[in-house]
């Protein structure tokens, strides 16, 4: 064995040269990567003992792609699509071992192989469209020459991996093997005694000259994979190269691509994304959690409350493999509560989205009781009762008798204070937050929030709950609204006063759509249920007049039909209401407020720029360790567009100068000291700083 450098290896057995990868956590195909394969490839193809070559990893799985650390900074040469070309000229044949996950650069490296081999649980895919980007090493010339450009397409736009079984049925790969080394060995082996033909990828034509002919079904593919995608980049140049992987010769597409990748590498949105990538991974870090704190293993949980988010949350523990029991109050409460869950599940599988064996086993995992004795030996209790503090303080009380001791204490409240529901309890350590969001067994973000008396192992114990049901937990401190809900009161009180000042509903929300938004926050509300703040909004004694109104009135949003918009019978499209606005015009003129036209940026400026200062008062206070954990929470709890970086992100593109004179410009037009820029935002305007140096050494380069 040679070790050709610190993370290749080159060991000759039996005619068979094994080139393996070892560069932990991932085998990123970093700089030293690409040259110690260079180095092994040209290596064993200068031998003469050497008949065929296998590419394979060490550790966890083969490639997951390019080392994304390093894009945006000048590139090192060897590149990747040079690494491949090597690797492709070899007049002996290699063969790809793939196991775990061969992603991006991974898969490509692989394509470039004369054959590929797998394991029967390996994925592969080209996911660099979730970093803003394409495929940038041939994946979209070569894939297209295996797959066929309409599959190809569909597969770079969406980024999803695919499993073994379906790569050997789609051509990606030749054979699923029991072992990856061994089992490519044996391919390599195979080919050379049958002279299996060496055909390199990019010689394949017969998938691409038809479509080529005729490329009508290839556009339809395109065209429905890039439906709600306007304004992206990097779906489009996915679908831009895949079509020059027909209509161009391999060289020129290949040129194409990577003149297209140079340029999204470069953009705004795919340093957007890329920081989203890496700041999801470091959100759940807690930099103050000491070496050697360990969390609680969970085998079993409990969660009180079987309404819409007890019900969601009971789910993401059953679809984890982790039984879980819900106490509710009354039979008739329970039935309705598992019912509803049933109906989910059914839904899922009449979609095909779910297998109806795997429904069952799910279901089976929940069970539900009227008996709190159940809480005696669980691992975990959720509570997910109605926002209301007497009740929550009553039910830990209660909690704190039965369990035993270890057990997480968590509620799901999303903005009262977690230091008053912990002191309700003789264990207050035990006790943290977590904040789901709905639907909880659809969105990623969990808020965990920290108290002043949460234990380390209790916040160990509920981040790594969060990723076993699969969230991107963010650990945040408590105060009201934590992290998201804090910032979105901000928008909610703008959106109240752009009404009374004459702005529609649908030209806010179209400007907040604009941006990238799945929906505006009329919309938004609308589909939530406008009670829900109502009620809030009355525990407090704040007034809302419009919206206030609105209830009043019984329009509560899509579930009666009516809200900010209309929703006939039963429709979900939200029709502009002139009832509203005549409505807003009432209230402006009651409280002496002068109507007029408010122009799109003005209500952008609006929308965005008091969050961002929200954002920045978080920060000052601590209750976000770094300005990564918001974009987070933006981006999985709230629709923020990953492309966009969330509100931190965007705030450095747009400059912290210019948020502070246009809040200045607004607090002083509302009277709204609220709205006086703070200090860290002065401070960051005035030294020119950025959010990406809080908290955070940013990986993704300026
Ligand atoms: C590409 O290939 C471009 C080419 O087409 C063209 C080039 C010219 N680079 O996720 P984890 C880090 S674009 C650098 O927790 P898991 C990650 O930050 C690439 N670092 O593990 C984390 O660091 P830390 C296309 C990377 O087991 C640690 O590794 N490929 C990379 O849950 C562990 O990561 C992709 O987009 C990377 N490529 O999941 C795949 N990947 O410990 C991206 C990870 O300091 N990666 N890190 O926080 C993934 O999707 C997941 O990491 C994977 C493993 C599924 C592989």
């Amino acid at each position: 064995m040679v070790q050709i450098n610190g993370c290749i290896e080159l060991a000759v057995v039996d005619g068979v040269a094994l080139i393996l990868a070892d560069n932990p956590p991932v085998n990123a195909l970093g700089h030293a990567v690409r040259e110690g394969l260079v180095a092994a490839v040209r290596q064993a193809v200068a031998d003469a003992a050497v008949r065929a070559i296998v590419l394979g990893c060490k550790g966890r799985m083969f490639f997951a792609g390019a080392d994304i650390t390093e894009f945006g900074k000048p590139l090192k040469q060897p590149g990747l699509q040079e690494v491949i070309a090597e690797f492709e000229a070899s007049p002996k044949p290699v063969v790809a071992a793939i196991f775990g996950t061969a992603l991006g650069g991974g898969l490509e490296i692989a394509l470039g192989c004369h054959f590929r081999v797998a394991s029967a649980d390996a994925r592969m895919g080209l996911p660099e469209v979730k970093l803003g980007l394409l495929p940038g090493a041939g994946g979209t010339q070569r894939l297209p020459r295996l797959v066929g450009p309409q599959k190809a397409v569909a597969m770079i736009v969406a980024g999803a991996p695919v499993g073994a079984k379906q790569a050997l049925a789609d051509g990606i790969i030749d054979e699923i093997v029991a072992e990856p080394v061994a089992g490519a060995v044996a391919f390599a082996k195979r080919v050379l005694a049958e002279a299996v033909p060496l055909v390199k990828v990019r010689d394949r034509a017969a998938k691409i000259l038809p479509v080529r002919e005729n490329p009508a079904a290839f556009e339809a593919a395109a065209k429905a994979a890039l439906k709600k995608l306007a304004g992206v980049d990097a779906p489009a140049a996915c679908v831009e190269s895949v079509r020059n992987s027909f209509m161009l010769p391999f060289e020129a597409g290949l040129a194409a691509e990577r003149d297209l990748f140079m340029k999204l590498v470069v953009g705004d949105q795919s340093r957007a994304q890329r920081h989203i990538f890496f700041a999801e991974r470091e959100a759940a870090k807690v930099p103050d959690m000491p070496a050697g704190v360990k969390p609680a293993v969970i085998k079993k949980a409990v969660v009180i409350g079987g309404g819409t988010m007890g019900g969601g949350i009971a789910m993401c523990f059953a679809n984890a493999g982790v039984p879980v029991s819900i106490v509710e109050t009354t039979e008739e409460f329970l039935a309705k509560g598992l019912a509803r869950i049933q109906q989910t599940y059914a839904v899922s599988v009449e979609r095909g989205a779910l297998q109806q064996d795997a429904m069952d086993k799910r279901v089976a995992l929940i069970t539900g009781t009227l008996d709190w004795n159940v809480i005696a030996d669980t691992d975990i209790v959720i509570e997910a009762v109605f926002e209301e503090i007497g009740l929550k303080k009553e039910i830990f009380g209660k909690l704190d008798k039965i369990a035993k001791p270890g057990t997480l204490l968590a509620s799901n409240t999303s903005t009262l204070d977690v230091d008053a529901i912990a002191e309700s309890t003789s264990r207050p350590g035990d006790v943290v937050g977590m904040h789901f969001f709905s639907p909880a067994n659809v969105m990623k973000l969990l808020e965990i929030v920290r108290s002043s008396h949460s234990s380390m192992a209790a916040i160990a114990t509920a981040v790594a709950a969060g990723k076993l049901l699969g969230k991107i937990p963010v650990v945040v401190g408590n105060c009201d609204g934590f992290v998201g809900n804090r910032m979105l009161a901000r928008r909610s009180t703008e959106c109240e006063r752009l009404l009374l000042e004459g702005a529609k509903p649908q030209d806010v929300d179209a400007v907040v759509v604009k941006f990238g938004f799945p929906m505006g926050p009329y919309a938004m509300g609308d589909l939530a249920g406008l009670d829900v703040g109502w009620r809030i909004r009355k525990g407090r004694g704040v007034k809302a007049p419009v919206s206030d109104a609105l209830c009043e009135a019984g329009r509560f949003g899509q579930k009666t039909g009516k809200g900010y918009y209309i929703y006939e019978n039963g429709s979900r499209v939200p029709v502009p209401d002139a009832e509203v606005i005549e409505l807003a015009a009432q209230k402006a003129e009651a409280l002496g407020i002068k109507r007029r036209n408010i122009s799109e940026p003005e209500i952008f400026e609006r929308m965005f720029y008091p969050m961002i200062n929200e954002a920045a008062r978080i920060l000052e206070e601590g209750i976000a360790v770094r300005a990564s954990d918001i974009d987070v929470v933006w981006a999985y709890g709230y629709g923020w567009p990953v492309w966009q970086g969330g509100p931190c992100f965007y705030a450095d593109l747009v400059g912290a100068k210019v948020i502070c004179e246009a809040l200045e410009h607004y607090a002083a037009m509302s009277g709204d000291a609220g709205l006086q820029p703070s200090a860290l935002l002065r401070k960051l305007a005035e030294t020119g700083g950025k959010f990406s140096d809080i908290g955070v050494a940013a990986k993704v380069a300026a």
